[in-house]
């Protein structure tokens, strides 16, 4: 039975108790959980669905393994929204948790406007636009953190984000392992937890968005072995402080006070590519279940028992690990409920027709934090009413192409747009970046650090075993 069988597989996630890592499954938009799964594109394999990007140049590292496919949904939200990231070592929530308290950190919130969801996610055009590394003053890393509030990130969109599509990145990044090893040499294999949103963002502009050549980066390639903030010891901080997060300092696009009475009057976006249809009478994750044929006849209730089966197939086979608590539902209530009257040769139906479940995993009560202060952030003041492009020194993301709403079923016929080309005016620097093969599983050797952080190593030397 297909539920047996998808339940055996989430069992397996339960099995890597030792390695608590973590992954992103839910977000919730002003405190509204919008389901888990909904809009988050998650790793499909519940056994490695939390385990850690390691290697820096990998395409895993854009938006997580399996985050360069798009999921049906997106997440619907106004500039200045708070914005909240659940992330989950048990990724079907069955127990509570965020990470191992050894995996200590920072953490970044990147974006990245995209024409649509089929946009590759990869290249230019990322910005961060929160971040938070260790805070000397309450002697906590970000992780330690959400650690403490259940494992639930809160950040504010900014308030000048331009209406249209955007992937929303969280990283949180695990140090334990940058340290020196028994051999004596100084080691770096800092572990990446990246995963993806997709969010449509109505915003008091349509754009586009200008980003400083500063505060723009490409994914993969922000960030590298040799960055001081991955070559930090976090066993012996002495000499090394402050912190330096990984990664371009944050830009936070911000409306003047004229906008922000306009952004007071933002509505959340209903009609947009990947909008959750108004007839979806259950989801689970970024499936919908829809309701079946009238019929007035046995093979009338039949075809339509057939008809909820079979979506319900899909549902379990598309649900990625955070659950099929939707799925279940859907198939006892609908597809059962639908099969039995057929049986009592209640021949006219559907029975209960139009009865909405919603999202179930939208009804946990859990409490929500309030947004983290996160480190040296600044407004970023935008002009929003002018399209004048006079500075030359920034990144044009495309505005928004019009959206139409698809369905998985149309997305075949959907008409093919074209991305605009990103206009790049400056060069970056280029920056040497390790080989595939010396990234890869083993621990790397990083760069060695200042003559602190040198010192400190040597301090360190054979106080460390392996991790
Ligand atoms: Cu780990």
């Amino acid at each position: 039975m297909r539920s047996t069988t998808v339940l055996a597989g989430l069992a397996t996630v339960l099995a890597p108790l030792a390695s608590a890592h973590t992954v992103l499954t839910t977000v919730f938009v002003n405190d509204k959980n919008q389901g888990d799964g909904t809009g988050v594109r998650m790793p499909m394999d519940g056994n490695i669905a939390n385990a850690p990007v390691i290697n820096m140049n990998s395409d895993d590292m854009i938006c997580g393994r399996d985050g360069l496919k798009k999921v049906n949904y997106a997440i619907p939200a106004t500039a200045g929204s708070k914005m909240t990231f659940e992330f989950r070592t048990y990724v079907d929530g069955s127990r509570p948790g965020f990470i191992d308290e050894s995996h200590q950190g920072p953490i970044s919130v990147y974006a990245k406007a995209v024409s649509d969801f089929d946009q590759s996610p990869g290249g230019s055009g990322w910005f961060k636009i929160w971040h938070d590394g260790y805070d000397e003053s309450t002697k906590k890393w970000a992780v330690q953190k959400v650690i403490d509030t259940n494992g639930l990130l809160s950040i504010s969109l900014p308030t000048g984000m331009p209406t249209g599509a955007y992937l929303l990145r969280t990283e949180v990044i695990a140090m334990q392992n940058v340290t020196t090893k028994a051999d004596g040499n100084w080691y770096c294999e800092p572990q990446f937890y990246v995963n993806c949103a997709q969010v449509y963002v109505q915003g008091s502009s349509s754009g586009p968005l200008s980003i400083p050549t500063d505060k723009e980066t490409s994914i993969p390639g922000h960030v590298h072995p040799s960055d001081k903030g991955l070559n930090f010891n976090m066993y012996d901080m002495k000499g090394l402080l402050p912190y330096q997060i990984p990664g371009p300092v944050p830009f936070r696009p911000t409306t003047s006070s004229s906008g922000s009475n306009a952004k007071a009057a933002l509505t959340t976006p209903t009609n947009f590519s990947g909008a959750v249809p108004d007839n979806c009478l259950l989801k689970n994750a970024n499936w919908c279940g829809f309701e079946v044929p009238d019929y007035t006849n046995e093979d009338g209730c039949w075809a339509s028992a057939d008809n909820c089966w079979a979506q319900s197939k899909k549902c379990f086979e598309s649900a990625p690990p955070s659950g099929i608590k939707g799925c279940k539902i859907w198939e006892q209530e609908k597809c059962q409920a639908l099969a039995n009257s057929c049986d009592a040769k209640q021949f006219t139906g559907p029975p209960n027709k139009g009865k909405r479940w919603g999202d179930v995993t939208e009804q946990s009560s859990v409490q929500v934090p309030g947004v983290m202060k996160g480190a040296d952030l600044v407004d970023d003041p935008v002009d929003t009413t002018s399209n004048e492009k006079a500075n030359n020194n920034v990144v044009s993301i495309p505005a928004a192409t019009a959206t139409t709403f698809i369905t998985t079923s149309s997305a075949a016929s959907k008409p093919v747009t074209t991305v605009p080309s990103i206009a790049i005016t400056t060069t970056t620097a280029a920056v040497a970046i390790p080989t595939e093969t010396a990234a890869q599983n083993t621990l790397i050797r990083c760069g060695r650090g200042d003559k602190n952080q040198r010192r400190a190593m040597h301090i360190n030397r054979h106080k460390r075993a392996d991790f």
